[in-house]
């Protein structure tokens, strides 16, 4: 298994709901590493930016007021299988699918404002990496 980065985005929702910190401790007990985090209120632009690959889907709009609603906290994670990992305990887009036990079970109720975000391949998470961390702020664990 491959060591891999991702990037994890705690959304909004979860921010005002205050489980930050159980939803890191999901990522920890799966053995990923939080290598860099910040709290971030992203802009209208950096929302559109960031999700440019859904700017034809009919949810787009939504998404981006959701995704500005509030604060975030961005991060990445690393370990073995990181994307995959991340994706998995994450559950499915639709917290009303998504298999008991994942973060969007838990702590999510609707497809729009569902707690996380993770990215979905190598290629997505080196450029997601890239929006939000230079390389000075990631500090990879020795
Ligand atoms: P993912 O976050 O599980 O990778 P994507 O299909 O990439 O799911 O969608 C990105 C985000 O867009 C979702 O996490 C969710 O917040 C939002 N989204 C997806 N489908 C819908 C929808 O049908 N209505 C509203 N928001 C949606």
């Amino acid at each position: 298994m491959a060591v891999e980065r991702t990037l994890s985005i705690i959304k909004p929702d979860a921010v005002a709901k205050n489980v930050i910190g159980d939803i890191i401790s999901r990522f920890e007990k799966a053995g990923l590493r939080v290598i860099a985090a910040r709290m971030a209120h992203l802009s209208q632009s950096e929302a559109e930016q960031f999700y440019a690959v859904h700017r034809e889907r009919p949810f787009f709009g939504e998404l981006v007021g959701f995704m500005t609603s509030g604060p975030v906290l961005v991060q990445v994670l690393e370990g073995d299988d990181a994307i995959a990992r991340n994706r998995d305990i994450m559950g499915a887009t639709n917290p009303k699918e998504a298999a008991p036990g994942t973060i969007r079970a838990d702590f999510a109720e609707t497809i729009d404002a569902n707690a996380v975000h993770g990215s979905d391949a190598p290629e997505t998470a080196a450029q997601e990496i890239g929006f939000f961390f230079s390389d000075e702020q990631i500090c990879p664990r020795g």
